[in-house]
């Protein structure tokens, strides 16, 4: 093989837990207000489908996660920090965490960046590929939550490995995509496939 493995990792739904987060700081500032509990969760925008429940709910979705702390704050979710460590100690391969900040800049890049230095460490802020569109991002997977990437690129370098999330678990998928279920999953196979290549 010519080159190293690069997997670009995504972060909110991936490594750190947004939807839990999310409903978490919705419920205790809204405490009288209808929620979506995360079983119930539908598509990638939580905003839209607030939305639907109550149209004003979904400026006040919006509202949470463009609050002060609230991208530093989320858990990881399960094995998300054991597994990103574990496969950036694996020879021949590169791991990056490549994250879409929200347009409202003034908390989360900075709280991204944060994030990782308090979880992953200080030497993964070499790491950190900031991005609003990921098909410019070359690599040879990409481990997302969100069922359709596509901007500039139209044939991204990457294969999309779907990140299992409350909001896409229902989604069948067309026959040749791929699953990573959670952290437990083999997600070291997943690897292996791409370097046999
Ligand atoms: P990424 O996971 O890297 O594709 O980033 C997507 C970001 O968008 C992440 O911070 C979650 C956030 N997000 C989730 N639902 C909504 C929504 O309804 N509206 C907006 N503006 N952002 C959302």
């Amino acid at each position: 093989r010519r080159r190293r493995l690069r997997v670009l990792v995504d972060m909110d739904g991936v490594l750190a837990d947004f939807e839990g987060g999310f409903l978490k700081k919705f419920r205790a500032k809204y405490p009288e207000k209808p929620y979506i509990a995360l079983e119930d969760r539908r598509g990638f925008w939580v905003s839209e489908q607030y939305g639907q429940l109550e149209s004003e709910l979904s400026e006040k979705a919006i509202g949470i996660w463009e609050s002060k702390n609230f991208f530093l704050e989320l858990d990881p979710l399960p094995g998300a920090v054991e597994a990103v460590k574990q496969m950036a100690e694996l020879k021949e391969t590169d791991v990056f965490i490549c994250t879409s900040p929200i347009k409202k800049y003034r908390y989360c890049p900075y709280e991204k960046y944060a994030w990782v230095e308090k979880h992953l460490g200080q030497e993964f802020l070499e790491q950190i590929v900031l991005t609003r569109d990921k098909t410019v991002v070359s690599g040879d997977l990409l481990i997302d939550d969100r069922p359709d990437i596509i901007g500039a690129e139209k044939s991204p370098s990457w294969e999309h490995i779907l990140f299992t999330a409350c909001h896409n678990k229902h989604l069948q998928l067309p026959p040749l995509r791929r699953r990573l279920h959670s952290w437990a999953d083999d997600w070291k196979a997943i690897l292996d496939s791409k370097r046999a290549l």
